[in-house]
């Protein structure tokens, strides 16, 4: 098989990437230093997280003049993500650290006055005014397709500042901001999307460019409206996963968290059991799931954690799922069956290197945040969210909340910070507050929904993960009401969970929220709609959705 090189020098999930391009029938050769790189015919440099840590990474390590040398030869260079933003003179995530500099321009943070940051999703890599000239796309890239993009700085698309200079460029927007999706010119292709998550979309962008086929002719022209606002409503399918009473991995489902059968004499309480893992995170992606969570509700006690049997299923949905993977469950400091102690980084360094793009955090994150408060809102730089997203950025780190609505008769009752609920309380109470629990709700602590999410978000939290107890298992539709109160509290997205039952219900959230995405997980598994319904019944109302492409 031929090969193409990569550059091993920063954290994250590479584990997809030599998967995405093991499909598109290619072998990868690592580049384990700056002595490797003359011998590369092909170089891609794959990046997540900090602009400044990455370069000065590359930096140190040597391999900034190699790979200068290597574009100026004329070889095969393509740069992926923090890979593209190399590319540039510099950043304002870290304006002391210069960047390659082959393009004489400079990333700037997306604002997030009226939207949120990171900008996490599927946007376009829109070639139109290539394209509209020569009727021929990109290294594959269509005006159509949607591509996964997460980051929070970007290069703003200035129309004919680098074309002038002999670049084709592919844009994205997002709200009132148009910016740089990809780039090509001669030997080099940079994209800030992540193609090995982009579905058969990125597949075909990695193929072009290492089959070599800078265009390929349109099949006709692309539509003009470039421009448009392309990020899609994102649709997760979420698989709830433990053991159950016969020690078999199972997909399962809870009623407000309690996932054993109710009907106890058939089926003597036990454990629900919907399906396998991977065949069943197989299946949302063919239906068009743009993500894929993995939430890890038993911890797998008296297993070692090198062996936890999270790992494998991640490996193998890897080999077969191109869209992010999110880990959750027992993502924490702890000690190892052998007594070791293990930190919530290490952990989560596992998850990543088996494939997952995003490490969900829940309990942990509520102690954390309590202390936080304790301490007169001081950082200290230890908790697990702080020591992950340091090493690989916010966008890989989610905070799962399971909150348990609390009513009052009146807001003085409490302390917390409470809304007036359309839906009164067991005695009329129309007043209500949200409290933070932990242990897969188990246990109620002293802090409510705003309090943690705000915490987390100035811990380095890039997303929210938002439960309802309440609403879990019910069908009954979202709680508009806790969505509405946590998008007002927070810059980063959210991801509104619990309670769909039916497309209606993700119609309803997209248009009465401003949730960023929106999950569902028993009206999948039960098989009563896909994901492709969903996001059908989506698009007839209006709402920009991803297609799923073969
Ligand atoms: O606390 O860091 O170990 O993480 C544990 C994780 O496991 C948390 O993210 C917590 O939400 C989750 N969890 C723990 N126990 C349960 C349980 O069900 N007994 N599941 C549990 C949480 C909630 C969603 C669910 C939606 C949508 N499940 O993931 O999929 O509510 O369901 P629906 O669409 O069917 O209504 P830690």
């Amino acid at each position: 098989m031929p090969t193409v090189h990569l550059l091993d020098y920063v954290a994250g999930n590479v584990r997809s990437l030599v998967n995405a391009i093991e499909k598109v029938g290619y072998t990868v050769e690592w580049v384990r230093s700056p002595a490797d790189i003359p011998a590369a015919e092909k170089l891609i440099i794959p990046g997540v997280g900090h602009f400044g840590h990455c370069l000065s990474q590359l930096e140190k390590a040597g391999y900034v003049e190699p790979i200068r040398k290597h574009i100026a030869a004329g070889k095969p260079f393509m740069g992926i993500c923090v890979g593209l933003q190399a590319l540039f003179q510099g950043s304002e995530e870290d304006p002391e650290v210069r960047g390659i500099g082959v393009i004489p321009a400079r990333l700037k943070r997306f604002d997030d006055k009226d939207k949120s940051v990171p900008h996490i999703g599927w946007n376009s890599a829109n070639t139109s005014s290539t394209a509209e000239v020569t009727g021929e796309s990109l290294y594959g890239l269509r005006p159509d397709s949607k591509y996964y993009y997460v980051h929070s700085y970007a290069a703003p698309y200035r129309q004919g500042e680098l074309e002038k200079d002999g670049w084709a460029v592919a844009t994205a927007r997002y709200g009132d901001e148009e910016f740089i999706g990809a780039v090509a010119r001669d030997n080099v292709f940079a994209t800030q999307f992540h193609p090995e998550k982009s579905g058969a979309a990125g597949l075909r962008a990695i193929k072009a460019f290492l089959d070599g086929k800078r265009t390929e002719k349109l099949a006709e022209t692309p539509p003009a409206a470039a421009t448009k606002e392309g990020l899609t409503r994102r649709v997760i399918a979420c698989l709830d996963v433990r053991t159950n009473d016969q020690g078999d991995l199972v997909v399962t489902k809870g009623d407000q968290y309690d996932v054993r059968e109710r009907d106890g004499v058939s089926t003597g309480g036990a454990v629900r059991n919907l399906g396998k893992p991977v065949d069943m995170a197989r299946k949302y992606y063919e239906q068009g799931a743009d993500e894929v969570t993995f939430l890890n509700i038993t911890s797998f006690r008296n297993c070692p954690v090198a062996d936890t049997p999270m790992l494998e299923i991640l490996r193998r949905t890897s080999e077969t799922v191109f869209v992010p993977l999110t880990i959750g469950g027992g993502i924490r400091d702890t000690v190892d069956t052998d007594g070791t102690k293990i930190s919530a980084l290490d952990i989560a360094t596992m998850y990543f290197k088996s494939g997952a793009d995003k490490v969900s955090i829940g309990s942990d994150a509520v102690i954390a945040a309590e202390e936080y408060y304790a301490r007169g809102k001081k950082l200290n730089a230890t908790t697990a969210i702080e020591t992950i997203s340091a090493a690989y950025g916010n966008q890989a780190v989610v905070v799962s909340v399971d909150p348990r609505r609390v009513y009052v008769a009146s807001p003085d009752a409490t302390p917390h910070h409470t809304i007036k609920t359309k839906t009164p309380g067991p005695n009329g109470e129309n007043y209500c507050w949200y409290q933070c629990t932990i242990k897969g709700g188990r246990e109620g602590r002293d802090v409510d929904v705003r309090q943690l999410v705000q915490a987390v978000e100035a811990m380095g939290a890039g997303e929210i993960l938002l439960n309802c107890i309440d609403k879990d298992g019910t069908n009954s539709g979202f709680d508009i009401e806790l969505i509405n109160d946590v998008k007002d509290a927070i810059k980063i997205p959210v991801i509104a969970s619990s309670g769909a039952g039916n497309p209606g219900h993700f119609a309803e959230v997209f248009e009465q929220t401003a949730t960023d995405a929106a999950l569902g997980a028993g009206m999948f598994h039960r098989g009563e709609y896909t994901v492709k319904q969903v996001k059908e019944y989506l698009q007839g109302r209006g709402l920009l959705v991803r297609q799923f492409e073969e």
